[in-house]
């Protein structure tokens, strides 16, 4: 039997790629030439490039994403969104992403297949997806309780809510819930163990959003998806540069961003290690990142926010396990997978997280005291 050549295939869709970016380029009025592009790989959701141009001999990299419209489905509400934040965050003399104009004068685009495409300068800069130096995640917590403080006197109302009850862990359940009892791709049986085990944490996790409902806490404009890897640093320095990844800048609790970014930042293991017996929560880098935070965001964040931190952090953790899981039942609709079982993988992972942050429960709580 003859093998089929499997060579072409990548070559064709380079091709299609490259003459796709550079239309794109061209409705940016981007100057000098296209010279190629790099696909990015970080990202559960969009589509993201980088585009090299040569502008009189001078090389300058652009970034082009490509948003998932099955996520967002009012992407024009995200980049008006978007450039109300950057612009208050740039008045107040901080750093922000710069968004390019079209020829029409809007900061984003929709292509001839109805694709939605932004372009921003691309900063050389370094991300952390993991990060075992104290001082490094010390300053990714002061990044992003930087980031809250800049917007902490700006008018929530002004936003669209472009993902309705993004980090309400109770209506995730609610979702979760009924696509179970749907279960649609016939998935259900081999996740029992695990539905069972998000059922017996699922009245405490959802205790912040129930309470966030009845008024208890501050509505803050929050980022909503405080991963280290959303932090730009300088690759010399090592200081933080920008806060990116601005698509979810909504309305919500404070205690979520807090807790979101150390679910990323202190798992020993990767958010989708396999290898349970290498996921775990390590407390000494809880304690940079919440010295990190704190110190940023301690006179404005009322007690009871401060004291409600640390469940922020079991709860944005159990809900993203809930979000994986309901991913994987209800057939991979959502986050991009690399393999059939990835959601689960995921949800397996950060569940454990989750077990072990309850664990630790109460060494974090003094954490937070200390800070
Ligand atoms: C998604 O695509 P990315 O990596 O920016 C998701 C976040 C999750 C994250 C988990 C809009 O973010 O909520 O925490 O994956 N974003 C959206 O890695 O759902
Ligand atoms: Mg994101």
């Amino acid at each position: 039997m003859v093998a089929v050549p499997q060579f072409g295939i990548t070559e064709r869709i380079v091709s299609i790629m490259t003459s796709e970016l550079k239309k794109i380029g061209e409705r940016f009025a981007l100057k000098g030439e296209f010279c190629s592009y790099k696909q990015m790989t970080n990202g559960n959701i969009n589509s993201t490039y980088q585009v090299f141009y040569n502008e009189n001999g001078a090389a300058h990299a652009y970034i082009f994403q490509r948003i998932n419209q099955n996520v967002f489905k009012k992407p024009v509400e995200i980049m008006q969104n978007i450039d109300k934040v950057t612009s208050h965050i740039l008045a107040k003399g901080g750093n922000s992403l710069n968004f390019y104009k079209t020829t029409d004068g809007e900061n984003y685009l929709f292509d001839d297949a109805g694709g939605f495409w932004r372009v921003t300068d691309f900063i050389e800069s370094v991300t952390f997806n993991s990060c075992e130096d104290t001082a490094t995640i010390s300053n990714v917590g002061a990044a992003f309780g930087e980031f809250q403080m800049q917007l902490a006197d700006f008018d929530g109302s002004l936003l669209f809510e472009t993902i309705p009850n993004f980090h309400n862990t109770k209506n995730r359940y609610e979702h979760f819930h009924a696509v179970v009892t749907a279960d649609p791709v016939g998935r259900v049986s081999k996740v029992r163990i695990e539905l069972e085990k998000l059922e017996d944490l699922e009245t405490r996790a959802c205790e912040l959003s129930v309470r966030y409902a009845n008024g208890d806490f501050p509505i803050r404009v929050t980022h909503n998806d405080t991963k280290a890897n959303n932090v730009l640093f300088d690759k010399v320095t090592l200081k933080p540069l920008v806060v990116i990844d601005l698509d979810t800048v909504m309305p919500g609790m404070a205690m979520y961003d807090f807790g979101d970014a150390v679910r990323f930042i202190c798992n020993t293991a990767e958010e989708d290690e396999a290898d349970l017996s290498k996921v775990s929560f390590d407390i000494e880098k809880f304690r940079a990142f919440a010295q990190g935070y704190i110190g940023q965001v301690k006179n404005a964040l009322t007690k009871d926010e401060l004291d409600s931190l640390v469940l922020g952090a079991f709860s944005a953790t159990v809900e993203l396990a809930v979000r994986f899981l309901d991913d994987y039942v209800n057939g991979d609709t959502y986050f991009k997978v690399l393999y059939p079982e990835h959601n689960l993988v995921r949800a397996r992972c950060q569940l454990t997280l989750a077990l072990d942050i309850l664990k630790k429960y109460d060494q974090l709580l003094d954490i937070v005291k200390d800070c």
